[in-house]
């Protein structure tokens, strides 16, 4: 009997198979096959349809998952809208400029309608973020593991608290990282993310405009490339602005490559969690090699697959929503 206890523990060490990742095994390529063959043929149909017209909707849509699967787990708890009773994660501060909702409606009512109760919220989420991405290109850019089910709890409050802030330094990271079982390696690849898409000024202006609470024109963030911070000077105007963005990678931000590495080596990084890398051999070390295209699509195949696993529900856990907006009753 001990002796059972004992292996068992030593399983749950070597492999990290008990707790938080003790159901991320159960995940699978495929998990559809059967019950649902047409399900993920329906994401890529639907995904195509909407980003061919508007192409920002990628950086929408793997930043929604990013979100997702950094509270309670890639769950879809993101999607669920406030009620009378409670104010669900979507209305929380760090989620007002997430988008893709309604897509992902869109791509539900379709799944639904071919094979009704099947294909979980969370897994829709999954998909749409690497079709999406992956639609310029023409082929999948990573695999995605399925099988997961949805939540029935989401607050605001959690949001708030699980999501890493623009203004997190390298060691808030790591350890923001670290809570979700995700290492430095997860943090510099997945990071790279921020080579499609933009930023609102007030999430990075105190770097232009107040970095050491002087409030003037010169006090700016000196691990900031200066032509670049005169340049989000002349485009936020001010400290408080909230309604200009910027792309993240200013040359080419709808283009999901290397980029982004090239921009930190740079200075050219947006927030100051971006500029964070640098200041860590290794994180800095890793960057290096992350300018190679090949070497940074090949390493986030690894890291995104790592963050798609975060705390899953499968099996008989939590439920297939009906509408993805609203907990079945
Ligand atoms: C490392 C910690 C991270 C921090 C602090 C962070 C923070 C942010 C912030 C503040 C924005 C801009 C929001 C706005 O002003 O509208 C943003 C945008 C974005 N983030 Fe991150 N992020 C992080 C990691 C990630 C990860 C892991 C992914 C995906 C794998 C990701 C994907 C994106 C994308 C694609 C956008 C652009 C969204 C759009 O264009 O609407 N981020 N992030
Ligand atoms: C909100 O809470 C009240 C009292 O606890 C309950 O009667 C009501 O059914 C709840 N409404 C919803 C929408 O959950
Ligand atoms: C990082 O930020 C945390 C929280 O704001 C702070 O306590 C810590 O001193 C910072 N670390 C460094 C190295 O600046
Ligand atoms: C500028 O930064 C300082 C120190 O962080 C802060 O006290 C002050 O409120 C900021 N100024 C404005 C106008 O937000
Ligand atoms: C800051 O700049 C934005 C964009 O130009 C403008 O909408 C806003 O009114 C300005 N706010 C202040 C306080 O000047
Ligand atoms: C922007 O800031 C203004 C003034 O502080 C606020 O009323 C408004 O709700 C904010 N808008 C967004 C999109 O956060
Ligand atoms: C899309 C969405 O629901 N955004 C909400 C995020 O949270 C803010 C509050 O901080 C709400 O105002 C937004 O509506």
């Amino acid at each position: 009997m001990r002796h059972y206890f004992v292996l068992a523990l030593i399983w749950c060490v070597l492999f990290l198979g008990c707790n938080v990742e003790a159901q991320a095994g159960d995940l699978k390529v495929g998990f559809y096959k059967k019950s649902c063959p047409q399900a993920e043929q329906i994401v890529s149909k639907v995904i195509a349809q909407n980003v061919a017209s508007n192409p920002e909707l990628a950086a929408k849509l793997i930043r929604l998952f990013f979100h997702d699967c950094f509270v309670r787990g890639c769950d879809a708890s993101l999607l669920i809208d406030s009620t009378a009773n409670n104010t669900a994660e979507k209305d929380a501060g760090p989620n007002a400029t997430v988008g893709g909702y309604e897509v992902i409606d869109a791509i539900k009512a379709a799944v639904e309608e071919a094979c009704p109760g099947i294909v979980s919220c969370a897994d829709i989420v999954a998909l749409a973020a690497r079709d999406s991405v992956s639609f310029p290109f023409d082929k999948p850019l990573w695999e995605v593991q399925t099988g997961r089910r949805d939540g029935t709890v989401s607050i605001a409050t959690e949001a708030r608290t699980n999501i890493p802030a623009p203004s997190f330094n390298y060691s808030t990271l790591v350890s923001s990282f670290a809570s979700k079982s995700l290492g430095v390696q997860d943090l510099v690849v997945l990071s790279g993310a921020h080579t499609i898409g933009i930023g609102h000024c007030n999430s990075f202006s105190k770097r232009i405009f107040n970095f050491t609470g002087q409030n003037n024109a010169n006090d700016i963030d000196p691990s900031l490339d200066l032509t670049y911070a005169r340049f989000l000077q002349r485009t936020c105007q001010n400290l408080s602005n909230n309604v200009t963005s910027v792309p993240m990678d200013p040359t080419t931000s709808t283009t999901f490559d290397s980029h982004y590495y090239t921009n930190l080596k740079q200075h050219k990084g947006l927030f100051t969690s971006d500029a964070a890398l640098l200041t860590n051999g290794r994180a800095s070390n890793l960057v290096d090699k992350l300018v190679d295209d090949g070497n940074f699509l090949n390493a986030f195949k690894n890291s995104i697959k790592r963050m798609g696993a975060i705390q899953v529900l499968t099996g008989t856990a939590g439920e297939i929503r009906k509408n993805c907006r609203v907990i079945n009753s």
